[in-house]
């Protein structure tokens, strides 16, 4: 019985905060995961694994070292319709509801079908928000469409709600991976408050103030990439 998402929902029912590292299969290495999974915080609740580009195959062989290390649930976070592996928990199955380019809303949705048929993930359907986080990010390169700036509140809840409307399982409000500023507190209040969803937050989190600044404005689940990409590198 496939009850990830359940997981979750049961989480943010009891106000348990949850945290995702986010590994990027093009940056890590099979031979160092035991010391990976060392560095990364005690509360860590999930691992993410995905990014905007990655070699064909090697995020099988990422899934595969990370699942044969721990228990913590492995959900896929797919930048296109290559990167799945049957041997994750779970599927993010984003799409690009602030974009406006065909190819990330459905295009590769469709195309991701014939594998996802073959193997056996819980899929959650995710409504993934990109917003302004003060450089140009792989995201918005890749997807080639424009963020939402963070003063345009209004649009990012009513973005974040036609989403739910639309029966994303999730919101994702993602500031790119190395953003210079985060999602700001305003946003995660508003959009909180709007959703009846799990919010999930990424991008440009470093420090463990950010990180609580963030819970208590109403993150659910943070996610954190580059900070232990960067611990791993010195
Ligand atoms: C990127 O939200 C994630 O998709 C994580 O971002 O790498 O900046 O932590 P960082």
């Amino acid at each position: 019985m496939l009850n990830f998402y359940r997981h979750i929902e049961t989480a943010v029912a009891e106000n348990k905060k949850l945290l995702a590292i986010l590994i990027d299969p093009d940056k890590f290495e099979e031979n160092g995961t035991e010391a990976f999974l060392k560095s990364i915080p005690e509360n860590t609740s999930h691992i993410f694994v995905g990014g905007s580009t990655v070699e064909i195959n090697k995020t099988e062989k990422t899934v595969k070292a990370i699942k044969d290390s721990t228990q913590l649930p492995v959900f896929l976070f797919p930048g296109n319709h290559n990167q799945i592996a049957g041997d994750a928990d779970a599927i993010l199955f984003l799409s690009l509801i602030s974009g406006r380019n065909p190819e990330y809303l459905i295009g590769q949705q469709v195309k991701s079908v014939a594998k996802l048929r073959e193997i056996k993930l819980e899929i959650i359907p995710t409504g993934y928000i990109l917003i302004d986080g003060g450089n140009e990010s792989a995201v918005q390169r890749v997807s080639n469409t424009e963020p939402i700036p963070q003063n345009e509140i209004h649009t990012i809840v009513n973005t974040a709600l036609a989403g739910q409307y639309s029966g994303k399982k999730l919101i994702y409000l993602e500031a790119g991976s190395g953003a210079k500023i985060p999602v700001s507190e305003e946003i995660i209040a508003a959009v909180k408050k709007a959703i009846d969803i799990p919010l999930i937050v990424g991008g440009g989190i470093c420090t463990p103030l950010q990180q609580l600044k963030a819970y208590e404005a109403g993150v659910d689940m943070l996610v954190m990439g580059t900070h232990f990409e960067k611990m791993k590198a010195d």
